[in-house]
């Protein structure tokens, strides 16, 4: 990344005020300078925040895993891209370099292209966090078909609205995965899901478990057999720089999820740019982020970021605490990680176990050390710096999210002072604004306002698949003519952000991100249940947990309430997926609500809180009563 680096505090203001002042020149000249196009853009920038209609670099014509790969073999062929650290420590690390890596995405991408697979189809990806993950991804970008990951947590019927969604024609699974001391059914899960999605041709298999599958004559095959017998070399198909990249589904706070869209040009430019200038990254450096590659996280700062820097990048299969609740300071100290990226459910569940399994790892290695997907709090932030780095990394806490692509406010190491539990300054491009709930700007400090957006940048998604109006709803109507981000947020006297969570109904529960009508339609699902609501409540290790209160239909149940609330756990686990399991349900005779028949929600979260005084204006409930019955019969 030429004379885009931000070198000093200074440096910074001088590139941030540039990149308001003239945000096009800006992201001109980091893309014409850092990147390898077929074909320049005519245009940097289009744009209507009214419309959602945003893009950048009209008509360039590029590839990303030219970027990624390509222009890397010839100084930095035999480096390697990937260091692929397997679930079991006993099971030996794979090296992949940059010529591996060309030799198999090529394989790869011929295989596809021998399916069937054109420009422009879906093909949805369920795997564990083997290479073969990272090597369809970019496959699929190679060949221009767009990439749909499932985190291999999700069940069946969620693989199946997502597949379903995105029209997906081929399915890549594995017959299992391992994480911790669990032994994942991946292609038994797929195998449910395909009963209810017609457009599916196709399904690659990859041999990971050996688990006993049933492969279905005419549409199942074994990838090593096809790898076996396809050509390396593969011409990148020539992409537009709006052309799809590809769909990942995050939830709404209502109905289904959104698929959201991200484009070939402005989201490698943005992710490569965030990624080298929030890591400080080195050409010597060995880059490890801990988020699975089914989540944004994964897909710009373990893959694209990365290796469009031509850097190392660590793919870890298993989980913090398996065999030991060391294995990342293990995986750190094997790998020579300097640059860590994770996420505060992480630290905090690792805080809790006996400091020496992190005192007696060496850290040395590490030089910045980064956070993503929650507010840090105050204790796991001081335990992050002190224990894993030393007071000697800079702790980058970032905040952004599936819909900007990149990391957005964030400090910048060696740069930024850090502040614990503060996101810091918006990066170079972003100019993000509090706005009241009158739609009125807050310029006053330490005044807690919704954050939106002013301007867009590179890396914003362009639509959600399928549904641009839904786009225009979520996220432009809020706030006419500005991105609005669902995340409320403060800031202080010298501009720094501090994210203070979500302000919609999307709960972040160990950083995933669930929306409670998705959770409360499956509840909805059982016989028994009249209706619900689900709140988040303060949980130390998973920053929120779930607590629902279940209204039961007057059919004379008789089950004891403890099978009925184990039922509607599994129902959620067969419907969502275990993240989304509720920690605690209360079986209520009613909800409180408005007389206009809306649930007061910040009723129930304050009582799921153990908040009993602080309920606000209750002068629009219809049935106070009900509030009584709930308080006495909160559980612990
Ligand atoms: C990257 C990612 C997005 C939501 C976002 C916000 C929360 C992410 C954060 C943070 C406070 C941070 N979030 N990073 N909150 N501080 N550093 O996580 O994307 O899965 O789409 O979640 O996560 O609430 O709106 P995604």
């Amino acid at each position: 990344m030429k004379n885009y680096v931000i070198e000093s505090l200074p440096d910074y203001f001088k590139q941030y005020k540039k990149s308001i002042k003239n945000p096009k020149k800006f992201w001109d000249k980091v893309a014409d300078e850092n990147f390898v196009w077929y074909q320049r853009w005519e245009k940097v920038l289009n744009y209507n925040m009214h419309e959602a209609k945003i893009e950048w670099f009209l008509n360039a014509k590029l590839n990303i895993t030219k970027n990624c790969i390509d222009r890397h073999l010839a100084p930095r062929g035999r480096k390697t891209a990937i260091i692929w650290e397997p679930n079991n420590p006993d099971e030996p690390a794979q090296h992949i370099s940059y010529n591996e890596l060309y030799e198999r995405v090529g394989k790869m991408s011929n295989v596809l292209r021998d399916q069937g697979i054109k420009k422009g189809d879906r093909v949805s990806v369920y795997l564990p966090m083997i290479p073969e993950l990272a090597v369809t991804m970019l496959a699929c970008a190679r060949i221009g078909a767009v990439h749909s990951v499932v985190f291999a947590g999700f069940s069946s019927s969620a693989l199946a609205s997502r597949i379903n969604d995105s029209e997906t024609k081929l399915v890549i699974t594995s017959d299992g995965g391992y994480r911790g001391n669990k032994v994942l059914d991946l292609k038994s899960i797929v195998d449910d899901a395909l009963e209810k999605c017609p457009t599916v041709e196709k399904v690659l298999v990859v041999k990971r478990t050996n688990n006993e599958v049933t492969m279905k004559e005419g549409r199942d095959m074994w990838l090593q057999e096809l790898l076996d017998n396809a050509p390396v070399d593969n011409i990148p198909t020539i992409m537009d720089a709006e052309d799809p990249l590809f769909i990942l589904y995050t939830s709404g706070s209502t109905g289904k999820p959104k698929g959201m869209l991200h484009t070939c040009a402005g989201y490698m430019v943005y992710c490569a740019y965030t990624f080298k200038n929030v890591f400080n990254y080195q050409e010597n450096d060995i880059y490890w982020c801990t988020a699975d590659i089914g989540w944004i996280t994964g897909h710009s700062y373990i893959l694209y970021g990365p290796l469009a820097n031509g850097a190392t990048t660590v793919i870890f299969e298993g989980t913090p605490n398996y065999p030991n609740p060391d294995r990342f300071w293990q995986v750190i100290e094997k790998h020579q990680v300097s640059l860590f990226y994770t996420a505060p459910t992480a630290i905090r569940s690792l805080a809790k176990e006996n400091a020496d399994w992190v005192e007696k790892r060496n850290l040395s290695s590490l030089r910045v050390i980064g956070s993503v997907g929650e507010p840090i709090n105050d204790e796991a932030w001081h335990w992050y710096n002190d224990h894993v780095g030393k007071k000697k990394c800079p702790v980058v806490d970032t905040w952004w999210q599936t819909e900007t692509g990149g990391i957005m406010i964030s400090p910048v190491p060696f740069v930024t002072p850090t502040k614990p539990t503060y996101a810091t300054l918006p990066l170079p491009g972003i100019q993000p604004v509090l706005m009241d709930d009158k739609r009125n700007e807050i310029t006053a400090n330490q005044v807690d306002g919704n954050l939106c957006i002013r301007f867009p940048w590179p890396g914003i998604a362009r639509t959600i698949w399928g549904d641009h109006q839904r786009y225009i709803d979520t996220y432009f109507s809020a706030f006419p003519g500005k991105y609005f981000t669902g995340d409320g947020a403060l800031r202080d006297e010298v501009g720094y952000y501090r994210i203070t969570g979500r302000v919609d109904d999307v709960i972040i529960v160990s950083g995933h991100n669930l929306g409670t009508a998705p959770i409360e339609d499956s509840i909805n699902l059982h016989p028994a249940v009249a209706e619900s609501a689900i709140v988040g409540y303060p949980h130390d290790v998973k920053g929120n947990a779930l607590y629902g209160f279940v209204i039961l239909k007057e059919t004379g149940e008789t089950r004891i309430k403890e099978n009925l609330a184990k039922e509607i756990n599994f129902l959620i686990a067969d419907t969502i997926g275990p993240i989304a399991k509720l920690d605690k349900i209360q079986f209520v005779s009613g909800l409180p609500k408005t007389r206009s028949g809306k649930i007061m929600r910040r009723i129930l979260r304050k009582i799921a809180e153990g908040d009993f005084n602080n309920f606000g204006d209750t002068s629009t409930l219809l049935n106070p009563e009900v509030v009584e019955e709930i308080k006495a019969g909160r559980i612990e």
